[in-house]
């Protein structure tokens, strides 16, 4: 019998909105009751603002490894391809003790930074030759691991990679180990559903990589093995890519995928950057979540999502830290509004000239979209849902004399991670004090793993 924990809170982001003085009860890892207006009772833990968790939405855990070892100029101009070229060095020279120790840091940063479920879009499969290891998922075995000594929620997106550019051009040397076939791909999906199976509420999705990794025919057969269960696939994050779309289709590759793949509920389109009016308004009605991951898209010199246009069209978005180069649900949803302001030199663009606050739209946006895209329910803090819970801290001077809606504003827009608190995932308490509890032995993990491959 799970024991029943009742926590209270000065202010609470229920689905209908902020309220004050909430209880809720957290019995095993639902949320049991919730009241309002409610005096805290004696056995109560009394804290200070509390949220929903945000899903992150894509993410490629090895690639913190290399964050911020990426960032020194090279012979030629740099740009996204050759940034790829060195995160393939990375990726080859990595064990699977290196991608657990890696990931098990990461999510516990996660956790800290406010992201209480992940998509972890999972490609790096084989041993360094492109040899099959024993176990088909054994680098899955790693990530689920590592989400299960975090706490955090895994949605585990196995990916189908296969070929180097479009048409179906045979894979690159650096590419060796992310290469399935049809029938191996299979194989590992069912071995990366008994890879997750001992974690409580871990969820799988398919990932057919890009459409410059999988051929026409390929994704039909990786489509129709999704069974209901979410499809990502990276699209039209860079403008190459687009091109080379349009010479070996005649289509863009959100128009060929909202055409051609029949994308829409279900489907999460990873950057979606470079879109024409026409591509914006059509996935915003195909009821797909488009998955932004704006520091990335920063890092990467990416470009800009079309966004006011897509929020206009009814469109569905959330966040991801894809190449975990920075770590924060606050720093995705400033740079995603930032960019905008940017762009079209305008302010307060996510949110609509009466609508709430641009922070709450931000977030409210993201919870659902996110959710979405990770195949679970976005209750928010309701009965029977999740106990998935970030708390900010009221006596950071960035919350000071606020409530509400504005308290989002001050995190995301002034504040940023140090407003974190506490965090609750699936009911215990894995982050206290801004720190997760398994921070320290996560680190010196991490650090002798860095230490190793920088050695090499
Ligand atoms: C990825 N990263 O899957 O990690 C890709 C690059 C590729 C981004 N698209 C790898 N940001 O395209 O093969
Ligand atoms: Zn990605």
């Amino acid at each position: 019998m799970a024991t029943v924990t009742t926590l209270h809170f000065r202010e609470a982001l229920l689905p209908s909105g902020f309220a004050r003085d909430v209880r809720l009860a957290l019995d095993g890892g639902r949320i049991a009751s919730v009241e309002t207006a409610a005096d805290p009772l004696p056995g109560d833990c009394r804290h200070g603002i509390a949220l929903p968790g945000l899903c992150n939405l894509h993410s490629h855990a090895f690639q913190r490894a290399m964050a911020g070892l990426a960032e020194r100029r090279g012979p030629t101009a740099d740009s996204f391809w050759t940034w790829r070229e060195t995160m393939y060095r990375f990726a080859l020279a990595m064990t699977p003790d290196d991608v657990e120790a890696v990931a098990t840091l990461l999510f516990c940063e996660m956790l800290e930074a406010g992201f209480t479920r992940v998509g972890e879009f999972h490609y790096l499969h084989h041993d360094a030759d492109g040899g099959h290891y024993g176990d088909i998922a054994e680098m899955a075995s790693r990530i689920a691991a590592a989400a299960g000594a975090s706490g955090i929620g895994l949605t585990l997106l196995p990916v189908f990679y296969a070929h180097a550019g479009f048409g179906g051009q045979p894979p690159a040397e650096g590419q060796r180990r992310f290469i399935c076939g049809l029938r191996d791909y299979a194989r590992l999906l069912s071995a990366s559903e008994r890879a997750v199976a001992a974690l409580p509420d871990a969820t799988i999705g398919l990932a057919p990589h890009s459409l410059r990794a999988v051929t026409a025919g390929e994704l039909r057969e990786v489509i129709a093995l999704a069974n209901g269960r979410p499809i990502h696939i990276h699209a039209a994050e860079q403008t190459r890519e687009v091109d080379e779309s349009l010479a070996f289709s005649g289509l863009r590759p959100v128009e060929w995928l909202l055409r051609e793949a029949g994308a829409g509920h279900g489907w999460c389109l990873v950057h979606a950057t470079h879109m024409t009016d026409a591509e914006t308004a059509a996935l915003a009605r195909s009821g797909a979540t488009a998955g932004l991951c704006p520091i990335t898209e920063a890092n990467l010199g990416d470009g800009f999502f079309p966004l006011p246009g897509f929020i206009d069209a009814g469109g569905a978005f959330g966040v991801g830290s894809d190449s975990n180069v920075e770590i924060g649900v606050s720093g995705e949803l400033r740079l995603l509004e930032y960019g905008q302001r940017l762009a079209l030199r305008q302010r307060n663009v996510t949110t609509s000239p009466h609508g709430p606050s641009t922070g709450r739209a931000l977030y409210s946006r993201a919870f659902a979209g996110a959710a979405a895209a990770l195949g679970v329910t976005a209750a928010g803090l309701a009965v029977g849902a999740p106990a998935d819970i970030v708390t900010l801290d009221p006596a950071h001077p960035a919350l000071a004399g606020r409530s509400g809606d504005a308290l989002l504003d001050g995190w995301i827009f002034a504040g940023g991670n140090a407003v974190i608190d506490r965090v609750w995932r699936n009911g215990r308490e894995v982050v206290t004090g801004g720190r997760h509890v398994r921070r320290d032995a996560a680190r010196r993990r991490f650090a002798a793993v860095l230490a190793r491959l920088a050695a090499a």
